[in-house]
This record gives structure tokens, sequence and C-alpha cells, in this order.
């Protein structure tokens, strides 16, 4: 343990990190900074070239940065996972999608685990970081790596870690945000601690891998469950004729008991639409029914199908339908400020509109063009690809409703609300505008 721990100080530790991702490509950037050594591996070639020349392509980190760590040899990559007979630790940030059956596809880490299994040594730390259901590491990771005949705890370590990236936050990012860790054994954790402890301000180590597995999955699917609270009191404050963001608002003076959600257009993103299913799968193991994590993904998954309704509500006011009506979508993004439709339920919105005939633009300054499916990998010759239209006054006068899906703060929303005819507001974005043309969720 000690000559570990040594190697680690001196840093003649060779960190590993598969999954050159979002999480994968600034955790190894933290570990290359602080002087470690570091060799990413992926099997997406673009991103391996991209590093290896020290071109950056996640936001989250300086490109600066990047590129000297490269130049100086402290950082590299490849997609020869063969590299891994050589690395002391190596720590796997894949991704942990759902199927078309809305069950955990664990399909990346399987693949993942047949590569490490194969140059497991002795000494060596491997920490799964990707987010997945309490029992994944002590069943799919543990068995197969012990089949070799090493033992963990003793011949090499075994521990699971939830990455917290939370894409273009300002304020976090992998070095200030506490890291949770749950080692196989104290052994496990003890080294894994003392290596992430190099990186990383605040380590929780906690009694296991599943209580780490677990930690993350409470996280996630708390959020779920709260936006999915809000969606519903959105509703219901519709039917009464109050404005549920006035509500929200008041309710978050309360100093404490209460922490504020937010309704919208339903829930997207790569984390919170996902993560508590994998709970909720494991519970049907279990003959357990997640009621909870069930009722609130029915309601976030309704709201595309509420919004378009309200659509029509609006529109027909205005003595129109859906059809042939000039519909402007602002923001497809999955939330505000970043560049990513993972799951975005604006495709979703966008979909059944088109389905109902209406006439669809849409402006995003974060994506340029984007098909109409919500499954990339689903994408066909039919697929329908829309592309981004220029925010004009023009285009605005022309509309029979605009509908402002995700609130980007580059948006000028006095010139919009003074050049439209009819706006529904989906994200608060337009709070404090007083005038008649505006209806909020
Ligand atoms: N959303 C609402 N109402 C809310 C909050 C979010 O409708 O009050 C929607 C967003 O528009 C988005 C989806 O939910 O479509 C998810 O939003 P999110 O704010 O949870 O952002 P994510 O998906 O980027 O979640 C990540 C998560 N980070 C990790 O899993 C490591 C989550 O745990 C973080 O709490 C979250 O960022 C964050 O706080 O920003």
């Amino acid at each position: 343990m000690n000559n570990i721990k040594n190697k680690i100080d001196k840093r003649e530790y060779l960190i590993g990190i598969i999954g050159l991702g979002y999480v994968g490509l600034p955790l190894a950037v933290e570990f290359a900074r602080n002087n470690f050594n570091v060799i990413g591996i992926d099997l997406d070639e673009g991103k391996v070239n991209k590093i290896n020349k020290g071109i950056n392509y996640i936001k989250d980190v300086d490109d600066t940065l990047l590129a000297t760590l490269v130049k100086k040899g402290k950082l590299k990559a490849t997609n020869d996972f063969s590299v891994l007979k050589d690395v002391d630790s190596v720590s796997i940030c894949v991704p942990t999608p759902l199927n078309k059956t809305k069950e955990p596809d664990v399909s990346y880490i399987v693949n993942v685990r047949d590569e490490v299994v194969k140059y497991l040594h002795k000494g060596m730390l491997v920490v799964l970081e990707s987010t997945t259901y309490p029992g994944t590491t002590d069943e799919i990771l543990l068995p197969v790596f012990e089949s070799t005949g090493l033992k963990v705890g003793e011949d090499f370590y075994l521990a699971f870690s939830p990455e917290r990236v939370d894409p273009g936050n300002p304020v976090y990012h992998t070095k200030n945000t506490p890291k949770v860790f749950g080692g196989v054994t104290p052994a496990c954790n003890e080294i894994g601690t003392y290596l992430y402890g190099k990186i990383i301000d605040k380590i929780v180590p906690v009694s296991s891998t599943r209580a780490a597995e677990a930690v993350k999955i409470l996280e996630n699917t708390y959020r779920s469950i709260n936006i999915g609270l809000a969606n519903e009191i959105a509703i219901m404050c519709d039917k009464l004729n109050i404005n549920v963001w006035e509500v929200i608002d008041a309710a978050s003076t309360k100093p404490f008991g209460f922490q504020a959600f937010y309704p919208g257009p339903g829930l997207g993103g790569h984390c919170i639409p996902i993560d508590p299913l994998y709970l909720s799968w494991k519970m049907k193991l279990f003959n357990y029914n997640a009621k909870f994590i069930t009722l609130a993904d029915e309601i976030n998954s309704n709201m595309p199908k509420y919004i378009v309704s309200r659509t029509a509500d609006i529109l027909n006011d205005k003595a129109k339908s859906i059809k042939n009506s000039k519909i402007l979508i602002l923001g497809v993004t999955y939330k505000k400020d970043i560049d990513d439709l993972r799951e975005s339920p604006v495709i979703d919105i966008v979909s059944e509109l088109l389905n109902k005939k209406a006439n669809i633009f849409y402006n995003d300054p974060y994506i340029n063009e984007f098909y109409v499916v919500r499954d990339p990998s689903e994408i066909d010759k039919d697929s329908i690809l829309l592309h981004s239209t220029e925010l004009s006054k023009e285009l605005l006068k022309q509309m029979d409703l605009v509908i402002i899906t995700t609130n980007h703060s580059s948006y000028d929303y006095k010139f919009i609300v003074e050049n439209s005819d009819k706006i529904f507001d989906t994200r608060n974005a337009l709070k404090g505008f007083k005038d008649e043309k505006i209806v909020y969720l």
C-alpha cells in the first residue's frame, strides 16, 4: 500500500482514463494538470487525434491548458486498450444510456470491462464513474476481474465514484465538486481516495460501491421527481388561472425547507431523464415498483404533449388551428446556454407540431440544424432536418405564435416581445414583462 502511495506522490503512477467525453476529458486534464502522466482511451479516433494535436472539444476544458499538457507530454490519447498493461489506475467514464424500451443499456460498461480484464494486473486500481444502478460494480465488474485469479483489495483495487459533472456550470468543475468514493474493500477506498485526493478538493468516502452508486442515483432522482412536481403544479395552476412562476418565486422566500424547481417543456439531458430509470429497473428485479420515479417520468415525459395542447388553446383563441399556423420555436437545446440536444423535449414538441401540420421555424444560437428525431441512431433518409432561422423583426412579425422553449441568455427578449404578435413562454424567460400577448406556462 505504501509503495503505491509513494508512486502516486512521486507522480510515477500512470493514469488511464477510458471515455474522453464531458466527464473523462476534464478528469484526464485534472490529473495531468497535477503532474500525473495520463493516457486517455477512446474508440472515437476523431477525439484521439484532436487530443494528440492539442485540440480541445469540451467547453468545460480550457483550450490552452489542454494544448500545453499535451505538448508537455503529460496527456496523450489512443484507441488501443493494450496501453492498460502499463497503467496503474483506470477510470471508466463511458455512457450509460437507456435502450429503446427505456431499460438500462450497460453495454458500454460491459465492453470496457472485457477490455480491462485482459490487462488487469497486480496493484491496478479500477474506478467506474459512469452513472448506473446499485450493484453494477459488484455484479458486472468484480466477478470477471476476479476470474483472472487476482483478488480484489489485495492484488487489485476496484471502486465506484460517481461523476458529478454539470456541463456549462460556471462555478463547479472537477476539482471543486466533492467526489463520493466507494471501494469494494477498505483497501480499495484507501488507495482510491488517496489518488483522487491529489486532484479533487473534497473526497467523500462511503462504505461500499453500492452506496456510492445509490448516491448518484438519489441525486438525480431527487431532481427528476421535484421537476415532475413543479410540472404538475404548473398544470394545476393553469387550471386555477394562477401564475405558477409567481407562486414558486414566492415560495422560494421560505428560508428553510423549500428548494425551488421550475416547470418547463419537459426533461432533457443525458442524466435526469435517464438515471432514475436505472434504479426503477433494478427494483423490478426485486418485484418492487418505484412509484415516485415512475410517476415523475410519466409527468415529465408528457410535458411536450402538454405544451402542444396549450399551443392549440392559444391559437384557438386567435381563431386559428395548429395546422398551417406559422410557429417559431426559440431554443431547442435541453437547457439554456449550452449546445446539447440530448433528450431535448423540444424535439418532441417540434415533432408533434409537424405531425399536426404546423409551419415550423426555429432559432437556436447554439444549434445550426437538427433532425427532428430524439434518438440520433434512428435518423434515416426520411428524417426531417430543420435549420436555424435568423431571428429578425420580419420573421417575428410573420409568426402566428412564438414559443420560448429554451431560455438562452443571449436572446433579446425585449426585441422579441416588441415584434411578436403572441408568445407562449414555457420558461418564464419573460418574467417581469407585462403584456397581453404573453402566455406563460
Ligand atoms: N429542468 C426543469 N426544471 C428545473 C430544473 C431542470 O425543467 O427546475 C430541466 C432542464 O431544462 C433540463 C432537465 O430538467 O431539460 C435537466 O436539467 P438539469 O438542470 O438537471 O441539468 P443536467 O441534466 O445537466 O443535470 C446535471 C446533473 N449533473 C450530474 O448528473 C453530474 C445534475 O445532477 C445536476 O444537479 C445538474 O446538472 C445541475 O444542477 O445543473
